[in-house]
């Protein structure tokens, strides 16, 4: 199956700038020449981007939540039209983000794919946080906190965010890893619509291996489309210092990789993001050199399969 990468060089739904640079930085990082060693197909489509950049506005970290917030579903409209023609193209899609607001167009194509065929969409949120606030119970207003919550069809997002391009999901198949910062209101939806949240304190508790083969077994059960949605701040400040809304406690180098080798195994992959990478923050790329490393994963790369390994560092 032909993997099409496409670009979303954008931060407009984060208060930090800096992820719009993500895209480049994983190319640099050797994120397609890794696949091509994995003996896969790689097509790259480029970057979507705001076309006209306004040169009288002020920089996106000083602009309003609000103010950004037309680029944002701009954005994710023309993604989930292209994330859709890739899918039914019978391809692979890897969306290099961008922040997370960019899942709100990802995922939206694949519900819109999924519907089609009929096929029922599951979600894992490999994530530091949830991202299922609402305009009304985000605390910071950042659209990168919302994606899950528009997907799921929660109310509180106007006419503004509606449109053809929006696609649906069942809150009860979306599953949240590695979170451990949800903000209180959040926390309340979570639990009302049945949100699995497998939380830093369940991976301590019984390990990722565990939580990870009841939530493949039930996807393969059903014959699900699993979307996977990578932001870098689900890994460990320490092994992933480039995001812009760090929190310690994170996954484990080897325990993220663990995730990714297991969804591999699966067989139940059919998408995924890579988010929230800020090349400006990322000391000497060792982020991006990790995220390529866990895409590696994710398409088969075994410790001991035939491939080279991760590069090593001196
Ligand atoms: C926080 C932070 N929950 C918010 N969210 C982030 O602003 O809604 N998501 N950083 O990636
Ligand atoms: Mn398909
Ligand atoms: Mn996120
Ligand atoms: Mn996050």
């Amino acid at each position: 199956r032909r993997i099409d990468l496409i670009g979303i060089a954008t931060a407009a739904g984060a208060s930090v700038r800096g992820c719009g640079m993500g895209p480049e930085a994983l190319r640099v990082a050797g994120l397609a020449e890794a696949l091509i060693e994995l003996d896969q197909v790689v097509v790259d489509h480029g970057d979507l981007r705001r076309p006209h950049p306004a040169l009288d506005a002020s920089p996106a970290s000083q602009r309003l939540p609000d103010e950004r917030r037309a680029d944002v579903l701009d954005l994710a409209a023309r993604i989930s039209d292209q994330g859709l023609a890739i899918l039914d193209a019978g391809n692979f899609p890897v969306f290099l983000g961008g922040d997370h607001s960019i899942a709100m167009g990802t995922v939206s194509a694949v519900a819109r794919h999924c519907a089609a065929t009929g096929k029922p969409v599951f979600v894992l949120w490999v994530d530091a946080h949830a991202d299922f606030n609402t305009p009304a119970t985000s605390p910071s207003g950042n659209l990168h906190g919302m994606p899950l919550a528009l997907l799921c069809g929660e109310p509180g997002f106007d006419d503004e965010y509606q449109g053809e391009w929006l696609g649906r999901i069942d809150p009860r198949h979306v599953s949240v890893i590695g979170a451990r910062s949800v903000d209180r209101d959040e926390r309340k939806l979570l639990n009302a619509r049945g949100v699995e949240v497998l939380d830093m304190r369940k991976i301590d508790e019984l390990g990722v291996v565990a939580l990870m083969r009841t939530l493949l077994t039930r996807v393969k059960a059903t014959g699900g489309h699993l979307h996977v949605s990578l932001d870098v701040d689900a890994m460990d400040p320490a092994i992933a210092p480039g995001g812009g809304t760090l929190v310690p406690g994170g996954l484990s180098y080897r325990e993220a990789h663990l995730i990714m080798e297991m969804l591999h195994d699966s067989g139940l992959v059919g998408s995924l993001d890579v988010v929230e990478l800020n090349p400006f923050l990322d000391h000497g790329g060792a982020s991006a050199t990790l995220l390529v490393d866990l895409v590696a994963s994710l398409f088969g790369r075994a410790i001991m399969g035939e491939e080279a390994g991760p590069v090593e560092f001196v």
